[in-house]
């Protein structure tokens, strides 16, 4: 099942500016950056709470790196702000396929790659009152 909320995704134009707010307001830290060729992002993890081994909850600070990208087209539109929400689970591929016979449309059908070496899938936000879901499996489960 789905156990907690790992992340709530955050588009920004400008990342080290992004990161810089979150650090300088909150004091939140980055625990990790990465780019996401495959998602076209470069990103930035804050921890907010727990531990380093998968039980944690993030911000995740989201910068585009092409302009055909899903964070891209999401800025033209709306501008910055939240983009997605994340749940964590033990079993990404369980949890989609159980969230599938509800009738919302899975976006991948084999789990891609995200965060530090988790698995994730994207639900349509369509299917979920107008809130782009992500199912993430950590690297640690
Ligand atoms: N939140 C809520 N609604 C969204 C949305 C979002 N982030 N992105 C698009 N939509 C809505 C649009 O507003 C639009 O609604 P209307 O038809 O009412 O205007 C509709 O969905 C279609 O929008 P679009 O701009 O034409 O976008 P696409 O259909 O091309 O793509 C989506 C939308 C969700 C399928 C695509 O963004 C996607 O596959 N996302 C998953 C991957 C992703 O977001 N990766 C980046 C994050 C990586 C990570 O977290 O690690
Ligand atoms: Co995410």
């Amino acid at each position: 099942g789905l156990t907690r909320l790992d992340h709530v995704g955050i588009a920004c134009r400008d990342l080290d500016a992004s990161i810089a707010f979150y650090r300088s307001t909150y004091g939140f830290e980055v625990t990790h950056e990465e780019v996401n060729e495959e998602q076209g992002v470069r990103e930035a993890m804050l921890r907010i709470n727990g531990t380093d081994d998968g039980g944690a909850t993030y911000l995740q600070l989201l910068e585009p790196v092409r302009e055909d990208s899903p964070v891209a087209k999401f800025l033209e539109r709306n501008g910055e702000g939240v983009h997605h929400i994340a749940f964590g689970t033990a079993d990404v591929a369980g949890s989609a396929a159980g969230v599938g016979e509800h009738g919302v449309r899975v976006l991948n059908a084999e789990p891609r790659a995200g965060t530090a070496g988790s698995r994730i899938v994207f639900l349509h936000p369509k299917d979920c009152g107008g809130v782009l879901t992500e199912l993430v499996q950590s690297a640690h489960q």
